[in-house]
């Protein structure tokens, strides 16, 4: 096993789920786990809490197949495309990783790039302290403007999805991808059916108020106009081969990038660069 780039007792390399290779990262406040399969965060604790990152007991971890948990990066389009992997490949990709380092505060920070065969140049930037922070960046290198969708498809642990509430969205106009219809509501978001919404022209903090875990989740973000918020329920659940049936009441989506009208065009040489910070409290 390649032992490269490994930080004695804080990072070190190890064959993961069905012999995939993860990242493990220790630090003084928190653990974390990434593969190189989809640059993908599977894991991150808080010493002391709940995990913060939902992980499906009935995930895939083969090459190919997108992890189901964690905060897979969904990159260059976001939802379905005819004859195309859905939320696109960077998901079922796998990345190299680039660059290690601890950081005098005992952060640990990994880089990752996509394996790019295009003039799109992507990399992943992952900060794992206290907080667990990501950068996606994508650098155009061609001649020619290209548009690309980006996400980070945050799934969080929750005690039960009948006690949490939502913050942050209030009066930001959603599709609601269940009932094909645009709205907006002035409450906080209680979840009880299925959920898909795509928030869009919002760069708001969102909150996941959960007081069986008695705690907060704070998703902070910035390079990102749309947020998403998704639960399966029963009967999608019931579809999803790697999702157990029983699971959705203890997870909940919020996606934070740049979806549909908040699609991104690149100029030639141009930059893009989508932040997500999660923190507790
Ligand atoms: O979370 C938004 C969404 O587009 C939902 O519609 C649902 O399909 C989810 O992504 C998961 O997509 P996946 O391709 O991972 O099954």
């Amino acid at each position: 096993m390649s032992n490269a780039l490994e930080i004695p007792g804080h990072l070190t390399r190890v064959p993961g789920n069905g012999g995939l290779l993860k990242t493990k990262v220790e630090t003084p406040w928190s653990h974390a786990e990434i593969y190189l399969h989809g640059a993908h965060v599977t894991h991150f604790q808080k010493l002391g809490e709940p995990p913060l990152l939902f992980m499906s007991a009935a995930s895939q971890f083969t090459e190919g197949s997108p992890i189901r948990g964690g905060v897979p990066i969904i990159f260059p389009w976001f939802g379905p495309r005819d004859g195309f992997p859905a939320h696109g490949y960077a998901r079922t990709s796998t990345w190299q990783l680039t660059e290690t380092h601890l950081l005098p505060s005992g952060a640990v920070t990994l880089r990752f790039s996509l394996p790019s065969t295009d003039a799109l140049h992507v990399e992943f930037l992952v900060t794992v302290a206290e907080t667990l922070h990501m950068e996606l960046s994508v650098t155009n290198h061609s001649t020619v403007a290209t548009q690309v969708e980006t996400c980070l498809h945050s799934y969080f642990q929750i005690s039960d999805i009948a006690a949490i509430s939502i913050t942050g969205l209030e009066d930001v106009s959603f599709t609601d991808q269940v009932a094909s219809l645009t709205h907006q509501e002035s409450l906080p978001i209680h979840i009880s059916s299925e959920v898909d919404r795509v928030y869009t022209d919002t760069r708001a903090t969102v909150d996941i108020l959960d007081p069986g875990f008695k705690r907060t989740v704070r998703i902070e973000k910035s390079g990102s106009d749309s947020t998403i918020v998704w639960n399966p329920w029963i009967e999608k659940s019931k579809r999803m081969a790697d999702f157990g049936d029983d699971e959705y009441p203890h997870m909940v989506c919020v996606e934070s990038g740049n979806v549909a009208g908040n699609a991104v065009t690149l100029g030639p040489g141009e930059k893009a660069v989508l932040g997500v910070r999660v923190s507790s409290f």
